[in-house]
């Protein structure tokens, strides 16, 4: 008997065709009012779902009794109630691993980005202003052989450091909820309090989840740490900072500059004051969006699907908790 699936992220023809083979398939193209209404009438028959960027609370998985599985198309798992989905005895995917080199890529993109005014200097050129040779005013600062510091040193954090040591020479020191004597020994990272690597780090870089104890890690005392000319990372989720604390910090010059791939509220508000700012590269939460990762990461979440509604431990369960 084929169960039923509702999909809230569509999936390439080839992942649609492996899916129906197995399930009935709902599809809800937009989470727009319209498909909301849709996903709402659809979860009643619902044992399977699959999806990304949708907070799942108990009000929705409420309207879900028959419920045994949902897979995430991403890493973070901030959008789900881990609590109830476990109490529930649903299942929960994720998919980690095939995201980690994309999104160490989109970190370092914007440490080049950020530290060398990129976006700035080519906005100068496709404005007609490049007039003549680029002066003082308008250099950057250099990258290589500067000090990488990586808040969460979990696999897109490695990553990081791996591009820090190997690619650019860069020492690298971290902090972590626990030191990583493997990082330490493939790359001569050293571990730091909080505080030391603010204080020390060149490029501070964010790359831990969201938690109820990571929620604005990042606030005005620990931007003071940092000095004039070092340079903020965001990669992870923009709940990990207090906003308004970041953007005061590059109004008043406390650090240099930022790249951010995540905000607290996303899409970001055009009228943002981070979008006023020369020194602050923004992007629209990019990290896994390259054609090949993401067809991984639905291959990966179909894979997590199909076992767990097989009644099979899935690759990447989040909560093992919620296992009958
Ligand atoms: C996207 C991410 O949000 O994987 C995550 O946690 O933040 C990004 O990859 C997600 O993949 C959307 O599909």
């Amino acid at each position: 008997m084929k169960k039923h699936v509702v999909l809230y992220k569509k999936l390439s023809d080839a992942l649609m065709q492996r899916l129906e083979e197995h399930a009935h398939v709902t599809l809800i193209e937009k989470l727009d009012d319209q498909g909301m209404q849709q996903l709402r009438a659809a979860l009643p028959q619902a044992q399977g779902l699959l999806g990304a960027s949708l907070k799942l609370d108990a009000a929705l998985l409420d309207l879900a009794p028959q419920l045994e599985a949902v897979a995430s198309v991403s890493v973070g798992v901030d959008n789900y109630d881990i609590n109830y989905l476990s109490e529930r005895k649903i299942l929960l995917t994720n998919t980690p691993d095939v995201l980690t080199e994309t999104t160490a890529d989109t970190g370092f993109a914007l440490i080049l980005a950020s530290a060398r005014r990129v976006v700035e200097l080519a906005n100068l050129v496709r404005n007609g202003n490049w007039k003549k040779n680029i002066g003082p005013e308008h250099f950057g600062t250099d990258v290589h052989g500067k000090t990488l510091g990586i808040i969460g040193m979990g696999r897109i954090g490695e990553a990081l450091a791996q591009r820090g040591h190997f690619g650019f020479g860069m020492p690298v020191i971290y902090h972590s909820n626990s030191p990583k004597p493997a990082v330490e020994a493939r790359f001569n990272a050293q571990y730091r309090s909080l505080d030391e690597l603010l204080q020390q780090a060149d490029f501070v870089c964010l790359t831990l989840p969201l938690t109820p104890q990571t929620e604005n890690l990042m606030g005005a005392e620990q931007f003071a740490l940092m000095r004039p000319e070092s340079i903020f990372i965001n990669i992870s989720r923009g709940k990990v900072v207090d906003e308004p604390a970041l953007i005061n910090a590059l109004q008043q010059g406390q650090i240099r500059g930022a790249g951010l791939d995540v905000f607290v509220r996303e899409p970001l508000e055009p009228t943002s004051p981070l979008l006023q700012l020369d020194n602050v590269v923004a992007t629209p939460h990019m990290g896994s969006a390259t054609f090949e990762t993401r067809e991984a990461m639905a291959r990966c979440a179909v894979d997590n699907l199909l076992a767990a509604l097989a009644g099979t431990r899935p690759a990447n369960l989040v909560n093992p908790q919620a296992l009958r």
